[in-house]
């Protein structure tokens, strides 16, 4: 198979959810020499993307989007090692989850998986976690930064809620809050306080290493 036709067929079973395939193909594709982003930004991504087009239309329901979603997840289990493998010194603590409400975790373990790749150390709380269960993470692990993952209109207000609590907990002062996901945007960020906003896992990335660079500028000043 060309490289060509490994995208579009990864991109084609993807779509379908035909798991088993979708591992073949990530696996052809790396020993055909294709990168992980290219596999991953030239078809799995898209697909979804797709998958998500096709259901806003009503061609696609929940099941659909649920097998793609679970090829999608195995494909990216295939490449978390090649894509977190730059032996990076550890350059701070990261505590994630995906925020009260909300089930999806693909982007935020894409994120997870790109952050360790630059020597974070990354606790992953998981999907549909609450603001008590943010709290009592940052006290227990007291990281740099807590991120928080929201792939809905209807779950993003927990970024507010989420803050409020850190508030009240006495703790906003101590953690740098990023927030991201499909629907957000850096206005909606700013609008509810949070330090940091990125639109993909590379961005993320740099966003988190600026922020702790700022951080502890401030703090040597
Ligand atoms: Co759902 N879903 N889903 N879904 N789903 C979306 C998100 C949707 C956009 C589809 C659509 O209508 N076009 C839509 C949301 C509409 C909206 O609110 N604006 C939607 C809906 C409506 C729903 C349900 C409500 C459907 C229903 O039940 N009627 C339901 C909600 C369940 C719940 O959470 N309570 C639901 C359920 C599901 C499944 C469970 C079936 C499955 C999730 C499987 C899983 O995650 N384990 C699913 C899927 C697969 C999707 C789509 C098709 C794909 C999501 C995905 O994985 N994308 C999605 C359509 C789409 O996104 N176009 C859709 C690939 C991923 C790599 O990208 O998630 O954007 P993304 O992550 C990026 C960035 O956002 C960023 O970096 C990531 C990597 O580059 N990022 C961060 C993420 N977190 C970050 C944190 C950061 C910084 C950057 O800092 C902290």
């Amino acid at each position: 198979m060309t490289p060509d036709e490994i995208l579009k067929e990864l991109y084609d079973q993807t779509m379908v959810g035909n798991a088993p395939r979708v591992l073949e193909l990530t696996r052809t594709g790396l020993a055909a020499g294709m990168t992980p982003d290219t596999l991953l930004y030239d078809s799995l991504i898209p697909s979804l993307e797709e998958v998500g087009a096709r259901f806003e239309r009503g061609d696609f329901f929940v099941p659909e989007m649920l097998i793609a979603g679970k090829a999608m997840a195995g494909a990216l289990e295939v490449l978390r090692p090649l894509l977190a493998e730059t032996g990076a010194a550890t350059v701070g603590t990261f505590v994630m989850g995906t925020v009260k409400g909300d089930v999806h975790d693909i982007g935020k373990n894409l994120v997870n998986i790109m952050l360790e790749g630059a020597g974070f150390h990354v606790i992953d709380l998981g999907v549909q976690v609450s603001p008590e269960k943010f709290i009592d993470a940052i006290r227990e692990h007291k990281p740099d930064i807590v991120g928080f993952s929201a792939f809905l209109t209807t779950t993003m207000p927990m970024f507010k809620a989420n803050i409020n609590a850190l508030e009240k907990a006495g703790l906003r002062d101590q953690v740098i809050v990023m927030v991201g996901g499909a629907p957000v945007t850096q206005q909606y960020a700013d609008a509810v306080g949070a330090d940091g906003y990125a639109a993909d896992a590379s961005a993320a990335v740099k966003r988190a290493k600026d922020l702790l660079q700022q951080r502890r500028v401030l703090a040597n000043a």
